[in-house]
């Protein structure tokens, strides 16, 4: 019984997989987990960790795919984003070992800041794209794509949704199969894009579309079955298949349907159900890929009903529901929520360290009008609700520093950046040099319960280091805090951060006390939980 996250991270294993990279994210955490919890990881067979950021992964996952390895990147959506530009240009260095990139989208924003669909992302790279619609294709998905990489020579992207990667069910494994020897690049010039070299592999990708098709016409995870009713056809992608089969508990669908999970679309299917059908229905999870892709700009085809024409809601995720309004079925859903039930909005955990950085902060901050704080991403943004009220913008990983820089260029004194440890060394280190090289006038506090918390406690790659990294970076010496967020230290760590307020350079103030969640966890084992003092 396997979740979707874990049925890749099995299937991974299975298939002969080297190495696996990623950087936490919801709903794409668990596939990394699992491997690290593996007896394989373990042993050392396999590599499995976590990396600073997404784009480090990528690279990481290219490198043992350059050395003749299987090799898995996995990050949910928008560290694809983080990790675009080695991303796309691996479409053009092609894989030698099999690459597998897995991006876990998470539409509604269940845990996200935005829902973009990686499904676009992968169509820019030019590469496949493998969008499993249950738990056992994704586990068999993983091996076909290892080998369909191999074959190809390209990486190749797997998106599933947060549904997919959250939900469980039986799972039936394929055999184990060995790990591949070292075995480098036939060709030496493959993985140098100098553009003389690129611009012949960028016409070797192109040329390579038609051959991506083809798979995809012939995997079998693309499936046209006939219906008796041709006034519609219908064209599902990825989980969108169970959500349509789910209001048909005998099975039996009255319209053809076209299953959607592996790209580029196949021409000819998609010929084959337009040509047969009166109108077509696409249900889709996320962006309206194929609807728009079958309508055309000009839309001057059959009717098609989607996500574009308000059969569908424009936004947010599927559900059997959903897709039973859009075919014209009586409402699935239960009973009303009754009134009694009310929201419960997240919060900081009692006793959070972030709760006495946040409590010192509006203390030393309470003599200048609000507006100034520019935090980012991760358990501290909660700091923006009651009864804190204490932050003023989370855009992306480590848009605090340099949000901060930005406003303190336009002249808005103190201005402050809060950030975590992890998204610190996520992407925040480099906006500090940025600060360092301008002198910017700003306050930097790295709030640092040393753990990547948000995403349930994995390792933060700055662990230990952080000061080291800002006086490497350029911060002066007597510029740097490090202080005790709790209410013993209350009044000394305002008085702190009152007098850094006003220096009009570039200060780090590091309050430091781990994650109650992990102390917890970590109590029995020796790692050291130390309590810094404040240090003045
Ligand atoms: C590009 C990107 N990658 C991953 C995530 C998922 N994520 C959200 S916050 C966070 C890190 C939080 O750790 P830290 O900064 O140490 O703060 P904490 O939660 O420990 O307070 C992660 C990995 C994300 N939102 N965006
Ligand atoms: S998990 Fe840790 S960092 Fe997050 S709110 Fe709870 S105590 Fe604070």
């Amino acid at each position: 019984m396997l979740l979707g996250d874990e049925a890749i991270a099995q299937a991974a294993i299975d298939a002969g997989m080297s190495g696996i990279y990623a950087y936490p994210g919801t709903p794409s955490t668990e596939i990394t987990e699992y491997v690290i919890r593996s007896r394989e990881a373990k042993s050392g067979q396999i590599r499995a960790g976590w990396s600073t950021n997404e784009k480090t992964a990528m690279e990481a996952a290219l490198g043992m795919s350059y050395a003749g390895k299987r090799a898995m990147v996995c990050m949910k959506h928008v560290g694809l984003n983080v990790a675009a530009d080695a991303f796309i240009n691996s479409a053009i260095t092609g894989a030698n070992g099999g690459l597998i990139v897995v991006s876990a989208d998470d539409p509604s924003m269940h845990s996200s800041q935005n829902e973009q669909d990686s499904r676009v992302l992968g169509k820019f790279a030019l590469i496949p794209v493998l969008e499993p619609s249950n738990q056992q294709e994704a586990y068999d998905m993983v091996h076909y794509g290892f080998e369909m990489s191999e074959k190809l020579g390209t990486p190749v992207l797997m998106r599933i949704t947060t549904r997919l990667a959250h939900s469980r069910t039986g799972v039936v494994r394929k055999s184990s199969q060995p790990q591949n020897e070292l075995r480098l690049p036939a060709d030496p010039r493959q993985f140098i894009l100098l553009p003389v070299n690129a611009r012949r592999q960028y016409k070797e990708l192109l040329k390579k579309q038609d051959r991506f098709e083809s798979y995809a016409s012939e995997s079998g995870f693309n499936v046209f079955t006939g219906g008796e009713d041709k006034s519609m056809g219908i064209i599902t992608t990825g989980i969108a298949y169970n959500y349509l089969l789910e209001n048909y508990p005998d099975r039996h669908i009255p319209f053809p349907v076209l299953k959607i999970s592996q790209y580029p679309l196949p021409h000819d299917m998609v010929e084959q159900i337009y040509n047969s059908c009166d109108k077509l229905l696409i249900l889709e999870e996320g962006y309206p890929v194929v609807e728009e892709s079958l309508r055309g700009f000009l839309n001057t085809g059959k009717t098609i009903h989607g996500r574009l024409d308000g059969t569908v809601p424009r936004d947010g995720e599927l559900n059997p529901n959903i897709v039973a309004f859009a075919l014209g079925m009586r409402d699935t859903r239960g009973k009303e929520i009754p009134s009694l039930v009310v929201g419960r909005p997240p919060s900081l955990c009692k006793g959070c360290p972030h709760i006495y950085s946040y409590n010192a902060l509006n203390e030393a901050l309470s003599a200048w009008s609000k507006g100034r704080v520019f935090s980012d991403i991760g358990c501290y943004t909660l700091g923006a609700l009651d009864p804190f009220d204490a932050i003023n913008t989370c855009v992306d990983m480590g848009a605090s520093i340099t949000m901060a820089k930005g406003a303190a260029d336009a002249g808005l004194f103190p201005a402050v950046a809060v950030i975590g440890d992890s998204t610190f060394a996520h992407s925040g280190i480099t906006g500090l040099i940025d600060c360092v090289k301008d002198q910017s006038q700003v306050t930097i506090m790295i709030l640092d319960n040393e753990t990547t918390a948000m995403t349930g406690g994995q390792d933060s790659s700055a662990f230990g280091r952080i000061e080291d990294i800002c006086l490497g970076v350029g911060v002066s010496r007597d510029h740097i805090f490090v202080l005790n967020p709790s209410p013993k230290y209350h009044e000394q760590n305002i008085a702190i951060l009152k007098q850094e307020l006003t220096y009009k350079g570039v200060s780090v103030i590091i309050p430091r006390r781990e994650c109650i969640q992990t102390a917890l966890k970590h109590k029995k084992e020796t790692r050291s939980t130390k309590v810094v003092q404040p240090e003045y």
